[in-house]
């Protein structure tokens, strides 16, 4: 067995960086019915009615709306499974990701 003690010649900086966040983003469309969306939100985002129906009427108006900001796996599994919902029914609903600066 070796007594040599080595001294770092740095000291240890542990990552402390937060991972980078991800917007989920609606998007209107001409076609889906209001209260669909109003649907997929309470489901796949967990919004009260109310909060699901502000959402959606946001995005109704001026044609898209940040629905929730999470890491970039759960972003896209959410936006991928709500823009899912929409097709299953035949509608063009769509749900995309965009990373926060
Ligand atoms: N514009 C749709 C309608 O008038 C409703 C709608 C709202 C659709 C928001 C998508 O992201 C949306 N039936």
């Amino acid at each position: 067995m070796s007594d040599v003690v080595t001294t770092p010649r740095t000291k240890a900086r542990p990552k402390v960086e937060r991972p980078r966040l991800y917007k989920v983003i609606l998007l209107n469309d001409d076609y889906t019915p209001r209260e669909f969306v109003v649907m997929v939100l309470k489901a796949e985002f967990r919004m009260s009615e109310d909060q699901a129906y502000r959402v959606m009427m946001t995005a109704h108006r001026r044609g898209a709306c940040v629905v929730a900001v999470y890491t970039r796996e759960v972003a896209e599994t959410k936006a991928t499974n709500a823009t899912e919902a929409g097709r299953r029914k035949g509608y063009p609903l769509q749900f995309t990701t965009e990373p926060e600066e």
